[in-house]
């Protein structure tokens, strides 16, 4: 293997990051920190946290800036990115120190103005809001459909009238004509049902596919895993026109993330939801942590709402978010226990049991099983290691294996991180986890494909269905109106 020089690491990472290739791009600037006579520390540290920023990794963004900072305490770059990073994770007062140490470097700096004004605005404004807190009445309650008169004809559901297949097809066939908005009065019918839908499940579902099941659905599906699809309604649509609709026999697991950083949450989030309505026990709608209140606030769903729905709708979807369950067990032909979730495992002695054993309808804690399902994510090193998200922790195959025996679970998939191919076998020496993710061509900035986890009824083993992107319509991203840090970090400028 050739050495390089440390500028030529830098080099070679910038031209990586300029490709797109943030893996890669890291590796270099991890090469060049370890040279023994690196001089541009500083440099390479804060170079790293723009490829972690890309990554979403923004624990990672703010331990490369410390560092940068320690080698540089006039590093501008690194308190732009670690205040950015401090703001992406909600720790307003963090950032404002950030970009107030970054006015102090470049004083006649109007940009660097903005920043500190906005972080520091957040902050009180959550502050503010924290204050007030009360009971609030719930969105269920406070509207009442008869105030609501835009009706689509074949899209009013009428007391007692189920939702149907062909309910479902006017549904896409609607969002798809003309990007048009749904009104709030089917909306309303939607996530009324839902919620009441929802209240029945517990946070750990049970999703059974007997053997004999499997041996009558001979070629054709049985079991359908979708990942995130991030607002990405288009690719929503393509997935589902390849693998088919729900039915008794068709089941279908979606393990969260459907809203935020694309521009159609709400269609993406109702859509699946008709599709649970049409076959409850079939489809099972997991929680991502993306369906939590701050996220919403920062990464767009409230933007969206705001440019496109009424208001109150937030509160809504915040009441619906809050019903879904936390995880799946799906055993596929009596043999397979697939565990279905978001981000992925707890503590590696935790059974099963414990995931029942508390009530879900809220925000998820700081930390705890609830939040580690929604939220952590496999790691090759062993353990449990700090998370570069900032929240939750990273596994090793060691935690693992040993809460996979412990629960008697032959294979994991999850979701949360965006993968290349679209799926991912995170542990090549075992055991089986396999991140899944459904939004090709991610934030139309990414160059992953899609992908959805199938079984049929002849599967040995689970299968993959890949997929590209399709067009979409042009519409500014919603996150990019939310405010002016959540647009920079959409933008990972
Ligand atoms: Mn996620």
């Amino acid at each position: 293997m050739t050495v390089l020089s440390v500028d030529e690491y830098k080099a070679q990472g910038n031209a990586f990051f300029k490709a797109e290739e943030y893996d890669r791009a890291a590796d270099m600037y991890t090469k060049g920190l370890a040279c023994p006579d690196c001089s541009i520390a500083a440099v390479l540290f804060t170079n790293r946290a723009a490829v972690n920023m890309k990554r979403e990794q923004y624990g990672a963004v703010i331990s490369d800036c410390d560092n940068a900072i320690a080698t540089d305490p006039r590093a501008p770059k690194a308190y732009y990115r670690r205040g950015l990073a401090h703001a992406a994770l909600l720790s307003f007062k963090e950032a404002a120190a950030d970009f107030k140490m970054l006015m102090a470097i470049k004083p006649n700096d109007a940009k660097s103005r903005s920043l500190f004004e906005n972080a520091q605005k957040e902050y009180k404004r959550r502050k503010f809001e924290a204050a007030l807190r009360v009971e609030t009445v719930s969105f269920f309650k406070a509207l009442d459909l008869a105030n609501f008169t835009e009706t689509i004809p074949e899209l009013d559901l009428a007391p007692g009238a189920p939702v149907t297949l062909d309910y479902i097809k006017a549904l896409l066939d609607f969002f798809r004509a003309d990007d048009r908005t749904l009104p709030m009065r089917h909306i309303l019918q939607l996530l009324t049902r839902l919620r009441e839908t929802l209240m029945t499940e517990t946070n750990l579902v049970d999703l059974h596919i007997p053997a004999e099941a499997m041996a009558t659905a001979g070629p054709r599906r049985v079991l359908s895993v979708f990942g995130d699809f991030h607002g990405q309604w288009y690719d929503l649509a393509n997935a589902i026109g390849r693998v088919g609709f729900p039915s008794t026999e068709h089941r279908m697991v979606f393990l969260g993330d459907y809203v935020d950083r694309g521009s159609w949450g709400v269609p993406v989030f109702l859509t699946i939801a008709a599709m649970k309505l049409f076959a409850p026990k079939s489809v099972i709608m997991l929680r991502g942590n993306h369906e939590t209140n701050d996220m919403n606030t920062m990464f767009g769903l409230k933007a969206e709402i705001t440019q496109r729905y009424h208001e109150k709708l937030s509160q809504g979807l915040s009441e619906v978010f809050a019903h879904l369950p936390l995880a799946c067990l799906a055993t596929v032909g009596d043999v397979d226990r697939t565990f279905c979730v978001h981000g992925g495992l707890p503590a590696p002695t935790t059974k099963l049991s414990a995931i029942n054993a508390f009530s879900r309808t809220t925000q998820p804690p700081s930390s705890g099983v609830f939040t580690d399902l929604l939220w952590a994510d496999p790691s090759p090193a062993p353990g449990r290691t700090p998370s570069s998200r900032g929240t939750s922790f990273q596994f090793g195959p060691d935690v693992a294996r040993q809460f996979m025996e412990g629960n008697r679970i032959t294979q994991v998939l999850r979701a949360h991180q965006m993968v290349e191919a679209g799926y991912k076998h995170e542990f090549p020496q075992g055991p089986k986890l396999t991140t899944v993710f459904s939004a090709p061509k991610y934030c139309d900035f990414n160059n992953n494909k899609g992908a959805v986890a199938f079984y049929t009824g002849e599967s040995t083993g689970v299968e993959f269905l890949q997929y590209e992107a399709v067009p979409h319509p042009q519409r500014p991203l919603p996150m990019m109106a939310a405010n002016p840090l959540a647009a920079l970090l959409q933008q990972n400028k």
